[in-house]
């Protein structure tokens, strides 16, 4: 019997998808005896540590898992779970931890590196674990923004360590206690793996004193058997991204545009059904999948149950991070019920994303910050208090306005290499709204910085300009966006070869790259863009 400590504090459906589709059934814990008779428990934190641990105080959670951990019975944290087994963190310091392991978890220090720590990463495999064995050339999915460092005091609980600048604790293990700041539930085969050893309950590890380093190094580094091995690096991530709608016929499908016109002849392209193709983009490598409703800015997208059932069922056989954007914003429905963003975006987690994406409403909302300060009810404050940071994406709509000199406009101009249509050498990157048909006084790079200030965690950065042209990205873009945020930068619109993905991770700092058009008509494989990328020497998850 599994069970399952999900206390409430945020989306936790992906690792339910996994351990069902592993064939097992899941209890829940319900009361503090619960924990005392669990026979395998896994704790999936989510959200802030100090979230996490309140939660647990007020359940009456603290001390029965303790005694647990203590009596070391099968237990497998997740991410925030790890955290919480430590003494307590940076993220709130007046909160303490279950205190299990000693030390205290940090924050990422500032440097040029993005944060959250967001992908696929290594692990260097610090002592003999059946967990790992086998495991330890493979990526897994990561995302934080806080970390437990290997030394002295942990060093009989390390399993493994990544590096992110510098190592960082990835796994730890002592008996039958396990925990992972990473999600075996998004890493794909390699991740479903390595639940399944915790679920069957056959995992065995070496103690502490057979896994040092000769006797006579007397460092932190005694039970570090993996320090000696090159360092692992975060992979730059390759997306799939399916652009959906209903066509003239009601029926829910895939799309591409051109600049954003979707139509063809009067019709709207259909390049196939959601999920099974993004069924195929995750056998095919896809590091995560994206869906955009793309017409959803003007029809209330919970009303669009065929949309909700596309993410549930995409989400139980998709293992790797699932993004859903569009619509989230508050309305007001035919009854004059009110709905705020936050309950669009829950309904969006409770089908099965990892993270959403706000477009138009994060456009008016730096409007609205610019024009008056925030006040914590934005969209995006609202959803990263209750999800974390790293389940708010921003999409941005931009298009190229021409200046003839940066006096000319308040917005942030670039010189440019692609002169305009009067040989103007400068532009701006104008923010659009509702799928690009308003252009609004913001320019991307604004936008996306005061996103970042108000909680965002990551920016999804297209270009309407080279949308669906296959002529490349907009590098010009893309270093102006990403030189104004830490928060990691996807590059999106235009791919149209191996050859762009190469060029954006080589000439911009883009941490991921995602495409449509060039996979949904089959133009190269996800395969043959990793190919690229290795070759090239790009850290890339092996499709
Ligand atoms: O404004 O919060 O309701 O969100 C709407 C979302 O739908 C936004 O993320 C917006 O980007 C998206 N959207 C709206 N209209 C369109 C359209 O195409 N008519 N799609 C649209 C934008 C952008 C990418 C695209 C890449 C890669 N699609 O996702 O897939 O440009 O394409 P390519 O590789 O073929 O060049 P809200």
């Amino acid at each position: 019997m599994i069970s399952l400590l999900d206390y409430g504090a945020g989306n936790v459906r992906s690792l339910r998808n996994a351990v069902t589709r592993l064939g097992y059934a899941i209890t829940d814990i319900r009361t503090p005896d619960d924990i005392l008779g669990a026979e395998r428990l896994l704790f999936p934190g989510v959200g802030a540590f100090g979230a996490a641990m309140g939660r647990l105080q007020e359940l009456g959670f603290v001390e029965p898992l303790r005694q647990y951990l203590l009596a070391d019975r099968p237990f497998l944290g997740i991410c925030i779970g790890l955290q919480c087994l430590f003494e307590g963190s940076d993220e709130s310091p007046e909160t303490a931890g279950l205190g299990v392991i000693p030390g205290r978890i940090g924050r990422f220090p500032a440097s040029d590196l993005s944060v959250p720590h967001m992908g696929w990463n290594g692990l260097r495999v610090c002592r003999e674990s059946s967990l790992l064995a086998g495991l330890e050339r493979d990526r897994f999915y990561f995302v934080h923004s806080y970390c437990a460092r290997p030394g002295a005091d942990n060093a009989d609980w390390l399993l493994a360590e990544t590096d992110y600048g510098a190592p960082f604790v990835s796994a730890v293990q002592r008996g039958e206690v396990i925990a992972l700041q990473f999600h075996p539930e998004k890493s794909g085969i390699a991740g479903l793996e390595l639940l399944q050893r915790f679920l069957t309950g056959t995992v065995t590890v070496a103690p502490f004193a057979d896994a040092g380093a000769p006797a006579a190094t007397p460092s932190p580094d005694h039970a570090r058997t993996g320090a000696d091995r090159p360092p692992t690096r975060l992979a730059k991530r390759v997306i799939a991204c399916l652009d959906v709608r209903s066509n003239d016929a009601g029926d829910l499908v895939v799309t591409k545009g051109d600049q954003y016109d979707v139509r063809e002849q009067g019709e709207v392209r259909n390049l196939g059904k959601p999920v099974d193709l993004a069924a195929r983009y995750y056998r095919e490598g896809a590091d995560e999948i994206t869906f955009l409703n793309i017409t959803a800015f003007r029809d209330f997208p919970l009303r669009d149950q065929p949309m909700l059932e596309v993410l549930r069922r995409t989400s139980e056989q998709v293992f790797v991070p699932l993004t859903i954007g569009g619509g989230i914003r508050a309305f007001t429905d035919a009854d004059g019920r009110d709905y705020s963003a936050l309950d669009v975006a829950d309904e969006y987690f409770r089908s099965g994303a990892d993270k959403i994406s706000i477009g138009s409403d994060a456009v008016y909302t730096v409007e609205q910050v610019r024009a008056a300060g925030a006040d914590g009810t934005s969209a995006i404050e609202q959803i990263a208090r209750r999800y974390g940071n790293q389940a708010v994406v921003i999409s941005i709509d931009p298009r190229r306005v021409y200046v003839a000199s940066p006096e000319d406009t308040e917005r942030t101009v670039v010189e440019t290499t692609i002169p305009g249509p009067a040989g103007e050498r400068f532009c701006w990157f104008q923010c659009t709204v509702s799928g690009g048909r308003e252009g609004r006084d913001v320019d991307a790079v604004e936008l996306a910085s005061i996103c970042e200030q108000l909680g965002a965690g990551e920016i999804l950065l297209n270009s309407i300009d080279r949308d669906g042209t296959g002529a490349g990205f907009d590098l010009e873009l893309i270093r102006a966006v990403r030189a104004a945020v830490r928060i990691p930068v996807i590059a999106s619109s235009g791919a149209g070869s191996p050859a762009h993905f190469v060029e954006v991770f080589t000439e911009t700092a883009a941490d991921a790259a995602l495409a449509a058009g060039i996979f949904h008509r089959r133009e190269v494989p996800i395969s043959g863009v990793k190919e690229a990328l290795a070759d090239a020497g790009v850290p890339v998850r092996a499709a």
